[in-house]
């Protein structure tokens, strides 16, 4: 009984975070947990127009506009061999990395570290003709979650941005046009485990993935553009990003 007791105190710590003091948590919890909820609804009822394909890698929009800007919300699907939802989701989260798979960005500061799993990050992207140059300040978080609909499946991972503010970024200063953007990727393993019994190795994961992204452009550009923009960004995205971390997690010891 001592022992499970000290075991649970230790799970505790190991898995707190720190966040839950600062005054963003609340949006942080909410936003998080909504996106894990709309990253779970499926895109079948018609409203999700298939885009782009590869593989396993499918993805989705719904073109939407808003005061003339397109918004369009996107879905993504994708199976993954050989590395675990944690993996994935760290190296999304991981700022020391994120030049290794993101071909969008020409500048990137952490603003601030609210904890280890949480922080704000000021971003310059490239410009894309004929647009203005476009930044983004968001709230980055990643976490496990119990995975509460199946207790013998493996704890879902999220790793969730969002537009925040932020003292020393703000958004009038400068000729750059701010995005705003709510984005998630949420992945799950699973394991087929080896029929002889032996110990479970990179052979035997699979990683499924949904990455979801609504960006709002912040100022003009063409419709048009932006979606070609978009149809030729996202795949490359998500296929440089997947690989990236097959290749990082190669020969590495599994991080479940
Ligand atoms: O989710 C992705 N990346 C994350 C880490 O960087 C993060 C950032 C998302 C920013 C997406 C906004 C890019 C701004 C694009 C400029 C728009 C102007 C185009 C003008 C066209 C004429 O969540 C991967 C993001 C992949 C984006 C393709």
């Amino acid at each position: 009984q001592q022992y499970l007791e000290r075991l649970k105190n230790k799970q505790v710590v190991r898995f707190a975070s720190q966040a839950p003091a600062h005054p963003l948590w609340p949006e942080i919890e909410r936003v998080t947990l909504e996106q894990l909820q709309y990253a779970r609804l499926g895109v079948e009822g018609g409203v999700w127009q298939l885009f782009a394909e590869d593989g396993e890698m499918k993805m989705y929009k719904r073109e939407e506009e808003v005061d003339g800007l397109a918004v369009d919300p996107l879905k993504a699907v994708h199976t993954v061999k050989g590395v675990t939802g944690r993996e994935m989701t760290h190296y999304f989260f991981s700022p020391d990395v994120r030049f290794e798979w993101e071909t969008t960005l020409e500048q990137m500061k952490v603003l601030e570290t609210i904890a280890d799993d949480t922080l704000v990050i000021l971003q310059i992207h490239k410009r894309v003709w004929p647009a203005s140059q476009r930044d983004a300040l968001f709230w980055s978080h990643v976490r496990r979650v119990p995975n509460d609909t199946d207790r013998d499946a493996q704890d879902i991972w999220i790793a969730c941005n969002h537009s925040t503010e932020h003292h020393e970024a703000p958004s009038n200063e400068g000729k750059m046009v701010r995005v705003a953007l709510t984005v998630c990727l949420v992945c799950q393993t699973s394991i087929e485990p080896p029929a002889d019994g032996g110990p479970v190795t990179r052979d035997h994961l699979t990683c499924k993935i949904t990455y979801c992204s609504v960006v709002n452009p912040g100022g003009w550009v063409p419709t048009s553009a932006l979606r070609a923009v978009y149809k030729r960004e996202y795949p490359k995205f998500l296929k440089r990003f997947t690989q990236y971390v097959k290749d990082r997690c190669d020969k590495q010891p599994i991080l479940f």
